[in-house]
Order: C-alpha cells, then sequence, then structure tokens
C-alpha cells in the first residue's frame, strides 16, 4: 500500500433486476426485500450525471455483504474488509458475507445509477482492465469524461456477440457533462481520437489520455449539467459529492 491516502466516492448502485445466472447462485441467499448495491469507487464524483453502464472484471472474484437487515453490498471482499475498518458495517471489523460470484455471473444485471441522465437504469458490463487490488473492484463508467470507460463501450459495441451482450447495452446515450477549452464537451471521446487509441488495451496511450483529461477537467472543466451547472469543476466536485453522501446514494471510502 502506498503512503498517500485515496479519497474515494462509494457510489450505491440499486439492483433492479438481476441476469438468471445470478439469480441461480443467489436463490435462498437473500431476504425478499433485500436491496443489493453495486459499490464503485470513483475520483470525479461530478461527472456522475453521465453515468452509461458500470463495469465489473469478468473473471474478478467478488462477494455480497450484508450492511443491515435490508442492505447488501456487491463489491471485492478485499474493499469489504477495508470498509469494515471505516464504519461502514455495524460491527468493527466484521463483514458478513452472504454469497460469492465472479464478474461474468452479474453480467447484465439492470442497476439504478443516482444522478445519471438514464433514469430508466443501466447494466452491469465486462471490463478486463479492473483491477482487483484498487477501490471496490467495481467501476461506474462515464465514457463522455473517462478515456478509458470510452475505449471499453467502444469496444464492447463493436463485439457484443463475444463478449456476450446485448449491443444496446454498450450504446446508452453519451451526453456532455463538462466542457473544457481544449477537448470540448466531450473530452474523453475527443482524447481517444487525438491520440489514436484503437481499444482498451493501448494501456500506454490511455495512461497519458487520462492524466490529459484529468487535469483539464478538474483546472479547466465547466459544470454543463446538474444543480451546478455554469460552476467550475474544481467548486463541484466537492458539492455534487455532499449532494450525493445526503441524499444516502454516496459515502466516503479510503485506503
Ligand atoms: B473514475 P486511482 Cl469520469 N480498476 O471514476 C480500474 N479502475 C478503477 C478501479 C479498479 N479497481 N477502481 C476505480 N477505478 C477508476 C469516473 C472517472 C474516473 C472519470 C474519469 C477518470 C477516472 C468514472 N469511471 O479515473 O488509480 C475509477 O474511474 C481516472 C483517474 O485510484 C476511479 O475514478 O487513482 C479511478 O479509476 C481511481 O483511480
Amino acid at each position: 500500500e502506498g503512503v498517500p491516502v485515496q479519497e474515494y466516492t462509494a457510489l450505491k448502485l440499486k439492483v433492479k433486476e438481476w441476469p438468471e445466472s445470478a439469480q441461480k447462485i443467489l436463490e435462498g441467499k437473500l431476504p425478499k426485500d433485500a436491496n443489493v448495491y453495486f459499490v464503485p469507487a470513483t475520483l470525479r464524483p461530478e461527472t456522475m450525471y453521465g453515468q452509461t453502464c458500470c463495469f465489473v472484471g469478468p473473471k474478478i472474484k467478488y462477494g455480497i455483504f450484508k450492511v443491515s437487515d435490508n442492505e447488501y453490498f456487491f463489491l471485492s471482499q478485499r474493499a469489504a474488509r477495508n470498509m469494515s475498518f471505516q464504519n461502514i458495517f455495524p460491527e468493527w471489523g466484521v463483514f458478513p458475507q452472504v454469497a460469492e460470484l465472479i464478474g461474468s455471473d452479474v453480467v447484465g444485471t439492470l442497476i439504478n445509477a443516482p444522478l445519471s441522465v438514464h433514469t430508466e437504469g443501466v447494466r452491469i458490463l465486462p471490463m478486463e482492465t479492473v483491477k482487483d487490488t484498487k477501490g471496490t473492484a467495481v467501476v461506474t463508467s462515464v465514457p463522455s469524461d473517462s478515456p478509458d470507460d470510452y475505449a471499453t463501450v467502444t469496444d464492447l459495441a463493436k463485439k457484443a456477440d463475444y463478449y456476450g451482450i446485448k449491443k444496446e447495452w454498450a450504446e446508452l446515450e453519451i451526453i456532455p457533462i463538462i466542457s473544457t477549452p481544449a477537448y470540448g464537451n466531450l473530452t474523453a471521446p475527443a482524447l481517444v481520437k487525438e491520440l489514436k487509441i484503437q481499444s482498451p488495451k493501448d494501456t500506454k496511450k490511455l495512461e497519458e489520455a487520462k492524466e490529459k483529461a484529468y487535469k483539464e477537467g478538474f483546472y479547466k472543466g465547466t459544470m454543463l449539467i446538474g444543480e451546478f451547472k455554469g460552476k467550475p469543476v474544481e467548486e463541484a466536485k466537492a458539492l455534487v459529492r455532499q449532494v450525493l453522501i445526503d441524499s444516502g446514494d454516496a459515502f466516503n471510502y479510503a485506503e
């Protein structure tokens, strides 16, 4: 573990409908009225208006952990353990696991994404580059502002059959969230084009795009949507984060 602490916003994406593969595994393991949430960790809460899907690593092991009588979190065991020392579970150091699944079991799950313009819900989709060693191993996708996310949804739509998904799950509309002087209203697509990024495997170029997108967005970006429309991102970031926390849709998570 590095020395600096990373402060994430952990978001709660409520499950609306499981795919059959997950239903089979979960049979009898959850109370009828249980709410299960996918819990992505993000550094860009101000972009949550633009969520179009949410990624899991298809081969990564996940758990469903009981937080209260009717609240359960889907995330990595590593993250659950960390959270149990951050007062996120009721008992210090305890993170009761009720089920174990791998990412591919939950691909296709329909979830509700707080603040997203896609109020009908978004899907859980596979992302090969999700790391098990940071955050919660669940990554919410904002293709307008994250080059990784844009490269991945583009690839998923192109090879939907190969990935065993419906093409339309990867093709929800990408709307402008932040405007920047250098890249316009859709920073990630602009950078992916400029750097000629062909696939999610162009790791080096994606690293460069990510760096540029983050700096330009944070220091020079202006919000185009939501309660803080017109405000600089530097200001809006903490405000949107607080809105999400106050509504019960997010909480702080550090590692
Ligand atoms: B960010 P850091 Cl719009 N594996 O959220 C791979 N990527 C992960 C991850 C994991 N286990 N956990 C979190 N992440 C992603 C939004 C976003 C993000 C935007 C733009 C850039 C960006 C929407 N996706 O991140 O290594 C999450 O994606 C680029 C820095 O801990 C999280 O924030 O610094 C970010 O990486 C955390 O990266």
